[in-house]
């Protein structure tokens, strides 16, 4: 700048130089030529003002250099950001392409999962539907089956209740009160056997036994062992241990041991065979023998007490021991204290020593089985048809069975 200033100057002096009148540059008119004071004084002046100008000029350079200085700073500090924001474009651009790969990519995995996911939808769905209609099925089965299950229970529950109700009437009309329950379950508690026949298939032993015409009950023993079994025993003796000799109301009631010797009793024989048909077995050992004899009558029955147990009937005899009995058919029952034979100014309990359905007879009758339990005397228990009256018997066992 402060060269072609100067340039300028030089110019605008030579061009005043070569005219024939020079002109006034500086504003005062020359009509004649300066002296040469007058041009140093211009030139020192001009030399003055250049060197201001200079020195002005060299400051404003200075400013200018300094201003260029900061512009190419900032300049510099533009183009940095520029080149930054170039590299962040850059950046960013690649940012954005990869951002867009990225996208397409994640697109495309959504509309492929979107695929995936709505076949998973519809499967679902129609597993849904599936479960459902199952569902709604298996409900309406098993209402049907509950409705049945529920009718049937109601049935059976109306059932019950008319049975129920035709037992209450039952016993209502029978007059089956609880009371009445209850005695008559009683009575068929004691409603015993009425002879050891109808325990026959039981094992031998004792039994209650209530015949049909019996007022009460009576204990018995019950051979159902021998033919067949249902043999009640009224009479055992076997070894001597019970006194036979004995009275009227023992004769009447029976005495002795049920399971050893014994004698049933008069009553309760009348009452069993007065109740039904009876065959009596006798069964007979002498001492010193080993077998036994047997008599059999297929229609025992003894009168009642009014008739003093009287040997009603006998039947037909069969056996091995002889018929010793037949010949007292007819005769009342007699003990020592009760005279019902036949022989007069005699008691044959007391001859005989036993009680019999004695008659009047020689030796009182055929025999008697209740007479005194003595080994090798005459005067003991005897059945004529056997060993007369010698030697007495060891074993004597009278027994009856309805007869079928
Ligand atoms: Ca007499």
């Amino acid at each position: 700048m402060l060269i072609k200033r100067l340039k300028i100057f030089f110019l605008v002096l030579v061009f005043c130089g070569s005219m024939s009148k020079p002109s006034c540059v500086f504003g005062c008119e020359l009509s004649e030529t300066p002296p040469l004071d007058t041009i140093n004084f211009y030139l020192q002046n001009i030399s003055e003002t250049m060197a201001e100008h200079h020195q002005t000029y060299e400051t404003e350079m200075k400013e200018i250099r300094r201003k260029v200085v900061t512009i190419e700073d900032i300049v510099d500090r533009k183009i940095q950001t520029l080149e930054s924001f170039q590299n962040l474009s850059r950046s960013l651009a690649e940012h954005h392409q990869t951002y867009e790969t990225e996208m397409k990519e994640i697109r495309l995995k959504v509309e492929s999962s979107e695929d995936v996911v709505d076949g998973k939808i519809q499967t679902l769905e129609k597993a849904i539907k599936t479960m459902l209609h199952d569902m709604n099925k298996k409900r309406e089965e098993a209402s049907q089956t509950m409705n049945s299950y529920l009718k049937d229970v109601s049935q059976s529950l109306t059932e019950h209740r008319q049975t129920y109700q035709k037992d209450m009437e039952a016993i209502k009309a029978q007059g089956r009160d609880l009371k009445t329950v209850l005695q008559y379950i009683d009575e068929k508690r004691e409603e015993a056997p009425q002879t050891c026949f109808d325990v026959r298939n039981l094992p031998t032993g004792l039994y209650q036994l209530k015949p049909r015409n019996s007022p009460e009950s009576f204990k018995a023993f019950c051979d159902n062992n021998y033919s067949d079994g249902g043999w009640t025993v009224i009479q055992n003796r076997f070894n001597g241990s019970v006194n036979f000799y004995l009275g009227w109301k023992d004769y009447e009631e029976g005495f002795g041991d049920l399971e050893g010797e014994f004698w049933l009793g008069l009553e309760k024989i009348h009452q069993i065979t007065s109740s039904r048909r009876h065959e009596l077995v006798v069964l007979l050992k002498a001492f010193g023998e080993n077998s036994f004899e047997l008599a059999k009558f297929d229609d025992f029955r003894l009168a009642d007490k009014a008739e003093q147990y009287a040997l009603k009937s006998l039947g037909q005899y069969n056996g091995t021991a002889g018929n010793s009995l037949s010949a007292h058919l007819g005769q009342k029952f007699t003990t020592f204290d009760m005279d019902n034979d036949q022989r007069n100014g005699e008691n044959c309990a007391v001859e005989r020593k036993g009680a019999w359905w004695y008659d009047g007879k020689m030796f009182c009758g055929d025999s008697n089985l209740n007479g005194r339990y003595v080994v090798d005397d005459c005067n003991g228990m005897f059945w004529i048809g056997m060993r007369l009256m010698c030697p007495s018997l060891e074993i004597s066992r009278m027994m009856i069975r309805v007869k079928v």
